[in-house]
């Protein structure tokens, strides 16, 4: 008997698919349409990661399930290719860019064919090909049309290693996401784009989507909308006044308001030096609070610190106290005003601060919610209060967010220039649309400048440029954009990938969009998840999409974790290459084994262990082959195993759509361990609910029983629910020979269930109680008699 072996049969059955064009999809067709997508991989040098393959493994399984329940699936796949990790390994290496990113996406390639995934090939795209880099200027284009983009000297997160400029989204936990290394600040000119705007929309549209709720409330608080008041402050500077605004959600405790804050960058400070006592002090402070990340100032469990203003005093708007002002770095400068009123009896910041410098803190709000010492709004609800204050001193309900506007400029070669001309004449000229893309220019020396350029401003012969509005001199703009820009649209690109015309065309995206399933990481929900939900709906605003949200559904897989549970990782030495299993277990068992592996959207360490025992599984199924009873009929097959047939159908077709691919596959092993002898539709079935998983067996079996067309060419089973049922009988309780109860039980149970169930049975107990019990006699389908001793 011909042994299990992965690597004879695998690429045998990946040419025969490919060369039957079984996963190029049409652009319209009679069949429902399905647009499934996994995002899309940056091609890095280390090569695929066993993480890739537990995301598209888990697509590809549900893309072949609908093909075979009769959908027109698409299913495709490109590069994300711009950006640092590809600039600094050519810098390491010694190569170009460009030359590193056809290299690495040559190996990628190999290695997502080596799974034998039915991705759509012919639909392949690369954001660094000028063919489609052209459409996300194009896209930038029209944003700055709109007066979405703009430019502002602003200060922004630098990262010291990188030598770049980062978006807010791009820092976590006070460190650069790429490199890990501690972010500072720079000030610098960047491109910006309006994101704010589009703030309420990216919260409320999420009630029309099917979302992880995790995923949700990550972008709802990433957002941070919060409502509340503007209140304006009067400043006593000796005999003159000035106004100053603060924000705050909580103006029903006005009242109990004791000092006020600016923070170090606050205007007003530099406009009062001369009048400030102690400007050296307050301007020693200033100075050491620029050395600290936003992170550091607003830690809570931080060391409040401040100086105090002297010789200038603010008054409270509510009761006309004259209260102090100070300078403290727990303030930020981006939110709200840049300014507070500080209620240290109901904020725990304001609290530590007045512990600290014996400032009065005021209990203006009861245990019950109503307002106390607060005048004449003592007695009313906080609720009330807050608004009713804020009428009464002519504040203005305001909201403010989190968000901020999205820095788009990045200082580095490897990436899309923006397509904007420089005059000195005319200012901020767009490229004409006909002069798209503007091509990246092939260069010898791509290093970042540090000095906050982008290496792009030295090569004169392509910076400089007539000015396309009045001829005149004028320059190129040399920052490029953020590597998440390609991104923020490409799954449009999929649906046309070849077209010169449009980004793609209006008939194809009205059949496809909105997605149908978009699967990806976690660590995206407020970086590319929110980014390319903005930008769609920018498209729709200007007609180009006919749906505001692109993704109907959105999943997320776990990390797959090294056996010793830390993060894969060169530098732990614990990299498990998807290669080596491929080699030595094959595809079908790598897959299989990812999906088993553990819940789906849990992080879970890999074990060898593990992936041995679905590689054994694999074998079984193989073996299964040489028992199947081709003469045997299917009403003469075990009862047991065609009800266990049916509901192992419904399981896996379910568990399939619900992410739990783990109990799928375990149903599947149970009905192969219980499959002694199966006759041959039975078996034909359980390859077609294995067939998603692991194709390239569930092919070979399908042809060796004799079937001439694909597997995948049949449609998926469908289960029976009489058969699904449990034959259920009432089985007669004797005690002594004599009737005392029934039971309902399952036809095929076994004695010893029956014995443990009539025992336990109240009536039951009561009958043998204190007696011995001396024999059991069991008939099965009919009755169980107890003797006992009498
Ligand atoms: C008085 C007050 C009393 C406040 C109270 C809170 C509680 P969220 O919800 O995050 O929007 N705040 C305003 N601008 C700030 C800034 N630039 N830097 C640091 N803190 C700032 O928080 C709004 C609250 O954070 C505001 O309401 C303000 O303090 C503070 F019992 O005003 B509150
Ligand atoms: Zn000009």
């Amino acid at each position: 008997m011909e042994q299990y072996n992965p690597q004879r049969i695998e690429a045998k059955w990946q040419k025969f698919w490919e060369k039957k064009g079984f996963y190029k999809t049409e652009d319209s067709s009679k069949k429902p349409k399905k647009y499934i997508l996994v995002e899309f991989p940056y091609p890095s040098g280390d090569g695929l990661h066993v993480g890739h393959v537990r995301s598209y493994s888990a697509l590809d399984a549900v893309c072949r399930k609908k093909r075979m329940e009769g959908f027109n699936v698409l299913f495709p796949i490109g590069w994300d290719a711009f950006g640092l990790p590809t600039e600094n390994y050519a810098i390491k290496n010694g190569i170009h860019p460009s030359a590193a990113t056809g290299k690495n996406i040559a190996n990628f390639k190999r290695q997502l064919k080596s799974l034998g995934l039915s991705f759509d090939w012919s639909r392949e795209i690369n954001t660094t090909d000028p063919e489609y880099y052209k459409w996300t200027q194009w896209i930038f284009l029209k944003l700055f049309e709109k007066d979405m983009a703009y430019q502002a000297e602003i200060p922004v997160n630098w990262c010291p290693s990188c030598k770049i400029g980062l978006a807010n989204e791009e820092v976590v936990d006070g460190a650069c996401e790429r490199c890990h290394t501690p972010v500072g600040e720079k000030t610098l000119k960047q491109w910006m784009i309006r994101i704010t705007k589009y703030a309420d929309r990216l919260i409320d549209d999420l009630k029309n989507v099917d979302f992880p709720e995790r995923v949700k409330s990550q972008e709802i608080n990433w957002i941070g909308k919060s409502e509340g008041a503007e209140i304006k402050f009067k400043i006593v500077i000796g005999d003159t006044y000035d106004n100053l605004p603060v924000f705050t959600t909580r103006p029903d405790t006005l009242f109990g308001c004791t000092y006020l804050v600016l923070s170090p960058e606050h205007s007003l400070i530099e406009n009062l030096k001369l009048k400030i006592e102690n400007w050296d002090e307050v301007q020693k402070y200033r100075k050491e609070a620029k050395k600290k990340s936003e992170l550091e100032r607003t830690e809570l469990t931080k060391d409040k610190t401040g100086v105090e203003l002297k010789g200038i005093k603010a008054i409270n708007p509510a009761n006309n106290e004259e209260i102090p002002v100070f300078v403290a770095d727990y303030v930020l400068s981006s939110y709200g005003t840049g300014a507070i009123m500080a209620v240290p009896a109901h904020d725990q910041r304001d609290f530590d601060f007045a512990k600290k410098y014996n400032l009065p803190i005021k209990i203006v709000v009861d245990d019950k919610e109503r307002l106390v010492d607060s005048g004449k709004f003592n007695g009313m609800e906080s609720d009330v209060a807050k608004w009713e204050i804020t009428k009464f001193v002519g504040g203005k309900k305001t909201i403010n967010y989190k968000l901020r506007d999205w820095v788009f400029s990045r200082q580095h070669y490897w990436g899309e220039p923006i397509p904007i001309i420089h005059c000195l004449k005319c200012g901020q000229v767009p490229v004409p649309e006909k002069d798209l893309p503007v091509e990246l220019p092939y260069v010898e020396k791509y290093q970042p400048t540090g000095t906050g350029e982008s290496p792009l401003a030295v090569i004169t012969d392509w910076v400089n440029v007539k000015c396309p509005k009045c001829g005149g001199q004028a320059k190129r703009e040399t920052d490029t954009m953020p590597n998440w820009a390609g991104s923020n649209w490409y799954y449009l690109r999929y649906l046309d990938p070849k077209n010169n015309k449009a980004l793609a065309d209006v008939k194809k995206i009205k059949y496809w969009m909105p997605l149908d399933w978009y699967n990806g990481g976690m660590e995206h929900t407020t970086l590319h998840l929110l980014y390319s939900r903005f930008v769609y709906k920018f498209l729709y605003d200007i007609g180009i999409v006919p749906s505001s949200e692109p993704y109907q559904k959105r999943t997320s897989h776990g990390m797959v974790l090294a056996e010793d549970n830390r993060k894969m990782s060169k530098s732990f030495g614990n990299v498990i290459n998807p290669d080596d299993i491929v080699k030595k277990f094959g595809a079908d068992s790598l897959r299989l084994y990812e999906m088993f592996m553990g819940p789906f959207d849990q992080a879970i360490a890999w074990s060898t262990n593990g992936l041995r025992g679905c590689y054994r599984f694999l074998n079984k199924v193989w073996q299964l082959q040489f028992k199947v009873k081709r003469d045997l009929v299917s009403h003469l097959e075990t009862k047991s195993l065609s009800r266990l047939l049916h509901q192992t159908i419904k399981k896996v077709t379910e568990d399939i759509e619900s992410l739990n691919y783990n109990t799928a596959i375990s149903a599947l092993m149970i009905l192969v361990n219980q499959s002694d002898q199966i006759t041959k539709n039975s078996f034909e079935i359980l390859l077609k609910l294995l067939a998603p998983f692991a194709p390239h067996i569930a092919e070979e079996l399908w042809s060796n029983l004799g079937n001439k067309n694909s597997i995948f060419e049949e449609s998926w089973p469908k289960y029976d629910e009489k058969l699904m049922q449990e034959d259920k009988i009432n089985l007669i309780i004797q005690i002594n020979g004599k009737f005392r109860d029934k039971i309902e039980v399952e036809a095929e149970i076994s004695e010893g269930e029956v014995k443990k169930l009539t025992l336990n049975r109240e009536k039951v107990k009561q009958w043998v109680a204190g007696k011995e019990i001396k024999k059991i006699i069991f008939i099965k389908n009919k009755l169980i008699n107890i003797v006992c001793a009498e």
